[in-house]
């Protein structure tokens, strides 16, 4: 029997990890029992009612029935993996955090991804924006980075953040739409609110439809603070940088994607630290003086603003390789406690609103979803550095405190110092200053600072920084969520606000929608030209490689088996993995052999695989002509702007299809090549870009 399908629990008491040092070779009850028979219940006669006495039973329901926790509130839908981070540059100058001490120090970590509106059953390709969290388990203290996959965020101060969630969340009455921003009730709040306009842009963009969780990047999106040991602070933005590069979806694909695999990226994630291809990020600071910081012309501690990486570029400091997967989704991934207010001796806060919201927030939230102050003994959450402090009881204080004093100072604590644990000097001191960037340290105030108030000119720049395929999906994007709305007068006051961003994107959308573009909104603050920026672009940024990407070959019966090897081959030598679809999964009966597929055709759609290509005989050929799961298969892989290679036999299907050849239709023995690479030139073929 595996390890992991029993429970047991013979450890010491207080020990934090139940192993299986308990009988492998019977079930148990929860408190070590063996079990007899776990078919039957325990009953008075053989067709009699069940008694009450069976404590087995009992047991085993009364644990089912308790079997689920609140969801989190949002980020409920979530991916995890364990790994490392690693030192790569040591920045002791700017930060005495250990993790960052020593070139080559590694540093345990869990990393959990997540979409943000839906539950925790919804689907893993809405237009969302992604969590990417990581905690780290470093040797003075757990740091958590709370971040996500796109830099900036909605709203500016903590106390809109409940406004904002509810509007995105399914609607208060009917309890629809789940898992989507497409409704009114969103887009009513993001048009009251223009300081929403840079991350909805964002949001818009194809950073919401990402490939894999993989191939994203990840943000800390606030301005944070280092401190060396000096007791020196430095301005610093954190960035996680995909080795795989940055790849997206299409939207129609992701929308089909939606049907075909629910868990597609949780799916993605784990199969390929599963056969080793462990995902891996460059981790870097961008390191923003004090004199840039004055001279931005906006605050850096306002989250909707970013600081374009060609003004305080990327120092790449450290990598994370995740490399395990989780032994048990819930006790990891769900009972996994992120907490911004987590940092160690050498990372600081700043004065960002919306961060100094999150500090309470997020301790507050794991109350009501782990049910106890103690959850951070939960093996997840718990530090993997010693830990000592008078905190006592509570609800499943599962470790054994040990000695009679639990208040400080004493003189009877045994463990450690003579008076037991004492505060440190080396411990965490939190940056005294307070008045940096003109703030007045005694002023108790509810307003929003001035510096805070230009909403366009960076959602203009990012316009402004995408390629032409990128801008027409923003369009597009708006033109669908839009059309979701049905109250007109939340259209009419999105585009007007939109107007402020850019008059020509305002003017696709209401072309889109069939509307004249109205009045601008006027704004807070004249918008300026910032310029571009080429970091800002995915497309710009794609690597023209098969590496940790998957492709599909069609074959059937009769079809030549060396062709199909010799296609693997090419493809798992560049790094990519092959994945077999076929009518019949088989075995089959082909050229050279018998086969066996991975998956059935109508089971194995195109949207999954990030290239297709087809080894058929002609008499199969015509059968598939007829089949419109083969058909959707081709057309499917066709629009989403995919290579498809074809063999003489196949080449039948894509005429049928209606397929116009191009430089991604090729040949199989041009497919490995070909198949690095989406078709953005074909888009125009397919859909109006205007
Ligand atoms: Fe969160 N957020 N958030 N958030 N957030 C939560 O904490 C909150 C914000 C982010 O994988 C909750 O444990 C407030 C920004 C991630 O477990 C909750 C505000 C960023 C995750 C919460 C924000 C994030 C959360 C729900 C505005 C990017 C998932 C469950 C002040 C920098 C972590 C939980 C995981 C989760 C509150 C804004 C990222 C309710 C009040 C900005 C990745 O505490």
């Amino acid at each position: 029997m595996s390890r992991r399908s029993i429970q047991s629990g013979k450890g010491k008491a207080g020990e934090l990890h139940q192993t299986s040092s308990g009988p492998r070779d019977a079930l148990t009850t929860n408190h070590g029992v063996r079990i007899s028979d776990n078919q039957n219940s325990l009953r008075a006669g053989s067709v009699g009612p069940t008694l009450l006495e069976d404590f087995v039973l009992r047991e085993k329901i009364f644990h089912f029935d308790h079997e689920r926790i609140p969801e989190r509130i949002v980020h409920a839908r979530g991916s995890a993996a364990h790994g490392y981070f690693e030192c790569t540059d040591a920045i002791p100058g700017l930060s005495r955090a250990s993790l960052f001490s020593e070139k080559g120090k590694r540093t345990p970590v869990f990393t959990r991804f997540s979409t943000v509106a839906g539950g925790a059953g919804s689907v893993d390709t809405p237009r969302d924006v992604r969590g990417f969290a990581v905690k780290f388990y470093t040797d003075e203290g757990n740091w958590d980075l709370v971040g996500n996959n796109i830099p900036v965020f909605f709203i500016q101060d903590a106390i809109k953040f409940p406004d904002l969630i509810h509007s995105v969340k399914m609607e208060a009455d009917r309890g629809f739409p789940q898992a989507a921003s497409a409704h009114d009730t969103f887009w009513d709040f993001i048009s009251l609110m223009p300081e929403t306009m840079h991350t909805m842009i964002w949001a818009m963009s194809d950073r919401a439809i990402p490939r894999s969780y993989r191939m994203m990047e990840g943000f800390g999106v606030h301005t944070f603070r280092l401190v060396n040991a000096k007791g020196k602070s430095t301005f610093v933005k954190f960035h996680w940088k995909p080795k795989l590069g940055l790849q997206s979806l299409v939207w129609d694909e992701s929308a089909k994607l939606q049907g075909a695999d629910n868990d597609f990226h949780r799916r993605d994630l784990w199969e390929a630290i599963d056969s080793g291809n462990f995902p891996e990020w460059n981790f870097g600071i961008q390191v923003i003086s004090e004199k840039l910081a004055e001279e931005l012309p906006y605050n850096v501690l306002d989250p909707t603003k970013i600081v374009p990486e060609e003004i305080a570029p990327v120092r790449i400091i450290g990598r994370m390789v995740l490399d395990r997967n989780p032994d048990n989704h819930f006790a990891e991934n769900e009972q996994a406690a992120f907490l911004p207010s987590n940092v160690v001796p050498g990372i600081d806060f700043t004065n960002d609103p919306l961060l100094q919201g999150r500090l309470f927030s997020y301790l507050d939230t794991q109350k009501s979803r782990l049910g106890t102050t103690n959850f951070h003994q939960i093996p997840i959450n718990a530090p993997k550095c010693p830990f000592a402090n008078m905190q006592r009881d509570g609800m499943m204080q599962t470790f054994v405190p040990k000695g009679r004093a639990n208040y400080e100072p004493n003189t009877l604590d045994e463990a450690g110092e003579a008076a037991g644990p004492r505060a440190s000097k080396e411990g965490f001191r939190t940056f005294e200053s307070n008045t940096e960037l003109g703030n007045s340290p005694t002023d108790k105030l509810r307003v929003r600072d001035e510096t805070f108030g230009d909403h366009f000119s960076q959602p203009r720049m990012f316009w402004h920084s995408q390629t032409e395929n990128e801008q027409a999906h923003i369009a597009s994007a708006l033109v669908f969520e839009l059309s979701k709305v049905g109250t007109e007068h939340i259209r009419k006051r999105t585009l007007s606000v939109i107007r402020n961003i850019d008059h020509d994107l305002a003017k696709r959308v209401a072309d889109g929608l069939g509307l004249k573009v109205p009045a601008a909104t006027p704004p807070f603050r004249e918008p300026v030209d910032l310029g571009s920026s080429d970091s800002l672009s995915i497309q710009k940024n794609w690597q023209t490689t098969i590496r940790g990407r998957t492709v599909a070959i069609l074959f059937a019966e009769g079809s030549d088996k060396d062709a199909i090897d010799e296609l693997t081959s090419s493809i798992e030598g560049k790094g990519g993995s092959v994945y077999l679809v076929a009518p019949k999964v088989g075995p089959l009966k082909v050229k050279g052999g018998m086969l066996q597929a991975d998956g059935q055709l109508a089971g194995s759609p195109s949207p999954l695989f990030d290239a297709v290509a087809m080894v058929l005989m002609p008499d199969q050929v015509e059968k598939l002509m007829k089949d419109s799961a083969a058909r959707g298969w081709v057309s499917d892989a066709y629009s989403h702007l995919k290579a498809i290679g074809y063999c003489p036999g196949s080449k039948a299907l894509l005429e049928d299809c209606g397929i116009v050849f191009d430089d991604g239709i090729v040949p199989n023995e041009k497919w490995a090549k070909a198949a690095a690479r989406r078709y953005w030139d074909r888009e125009s073929n397919l859909r109006d870009l205007a």
